[in-house]
């Protein structure tokens, strides 16, 4: 057994524009799925035969057929989530192998669609989610059921147990990681962080932001490290200095979110996490073109949430190292 048995390969990942998914096989014989990983969410659910009135929307999915793995057993319980914007899914639970990221678990519950929301029908992205969030999250009920990590902590099956995460931007590559931390990615310093699990999520102190060179302060503040989440929301102080300091920004009703004119000058915008700035950089700020010589940008308004939500636009900038059974984050800024 030596180290290099632990070191998985990168995997390569997808429709980067509004989220990430990762290849994962299951069943006997395995059946690749795209998963988009959700550190944000603790449900790993899949696309199935069992999808109620899916029609044409089924082409443009992989399916899980249960009854078609040799190793599918069906297990006690349903599960039901509704998500941050709105969507939801629900459905019954199997038990059978997966494979992530070169990591072969043996009995893993697989939560199965047979309800979905139109957002999921429409869009094309995904075959289901792999839930990277603490256990305390996931929704079957009337037991909650084991995520992949836990599996693999408990298993052992990772070492050092950990998983890490790279976003990249246009072509650039991107990957997950499972006990192996991959130090080529940038020259930058991994610096650990806490992280308070009380709720779920990865939740980590953000006390401080800069815009424009200037220091700013918001007491009390933290931010949840989501990969589910396709924009970076923070609270409207913040969002309010940023764009007052982009020349004819302003917020569009019709487009749900502040836009300004292509090629305008940016403002150097970074987040802390613990006691470290971390930068946006300015390519993963400009976030998709709005029509009419205007660019939507990534950073926009948490609303009513209690909390920021460090989501792709800014991971993209980051390598970020999740410990779980430590409660710590490494995070690095990449170039
Ligand atoms: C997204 O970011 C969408 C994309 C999206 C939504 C709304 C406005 C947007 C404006 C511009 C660009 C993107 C926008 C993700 C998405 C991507 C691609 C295809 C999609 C198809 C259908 C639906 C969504 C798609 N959603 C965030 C979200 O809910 C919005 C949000 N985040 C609100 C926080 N508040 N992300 C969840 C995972 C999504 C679910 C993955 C839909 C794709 C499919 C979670 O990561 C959010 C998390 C709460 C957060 C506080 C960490 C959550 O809901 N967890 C479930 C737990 C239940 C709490 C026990």
């Amino acid at each position: 057994d030596n180290a290099t048995d632990h070191e998985v390969p990168a995997e390569a990942i997808q429709n980067a524009c509004l989220e990430y998914v990762v290849p994962v096989s299951i069943g006997t014989p395995g059946k690749q799925l795209m998963l988009d990983f959700d550190t944000g969410s603790s449900d790993l659910w899949v696309w199935s035969s069992e999808v109620a009135g899916a029609g044409k929307y089924r082409a443009k999915h992989r399916l899980y057929h249960p009854h078609l793995s040799t190793t599918a057993k069906r297990v006690d319980g349903t599960w039901k989530i509704s998500y941050g914007d709105g969507s939801s899914a629900s459905g019954d639970v199997w038990m059978d192998h997966i494979s992530v990221a070169g990591v072969h678990i043996h009995g893993q519950a697989i939560e199965v669609a047979q309800h979905l929301s139109r957002a999921f029908l429409t869009d094309g992205g995904n075959d289901g989610l792999l839930g990277l969030a603490f256990p305390k999250l996931n929704t079957v009920q009337p037991h909650r059921v084991a995520t992949p990590v836990e599996n693999m902590l408990e298993k052992r099956l990772i070492d050092p147990p950990v998983f890490t995460c790279k976003l990249g931007h246009g072509s650039e590559q991107s990957f997950y990681s499972f006990g192996f931390i991959d130090k080529s990615v940038t020259r930058h310093p991994i610096v650990y962080h806490h992280v308070d699990s009380s709720r779920g999520f990865w939740e980590v102190a953000s006390t401080a932001y800069m815009v424009g060179g200037k220091p700013y302060k918001s007491r009390d503040n933290t931010a949840i490290i989501d990969t589910g989440t396709t924009l970076c929301l923070v609270h409207d102080d913040a969002v309010d200095r940023i764009y007052h300091r982009i020349n004819g920004a302003r917020y569009s009703n019709s487009r749900g979110g502040w836009i300004y004119p292509n090629h305008e000058r940016l403002p150097e915008i970074e987040f802390a996490i613990g006691h470290t700035m971390y930068r946006v950089r300015a390519i993963d700020f400009h976030y998709s073109d709005a029509g009419d010589g205007l660019t939507f940008g990534g950073i926009q308004s948490r609303g009513d949430l209690k909390y920021d939500i460090f989501g792709d636009v800014f991971l993209k900038s980051l390598y970020v190292v999740f410990d779980q059974a430590n409660m710590k984050v490494g995070v690095a800024q990449r170039d």
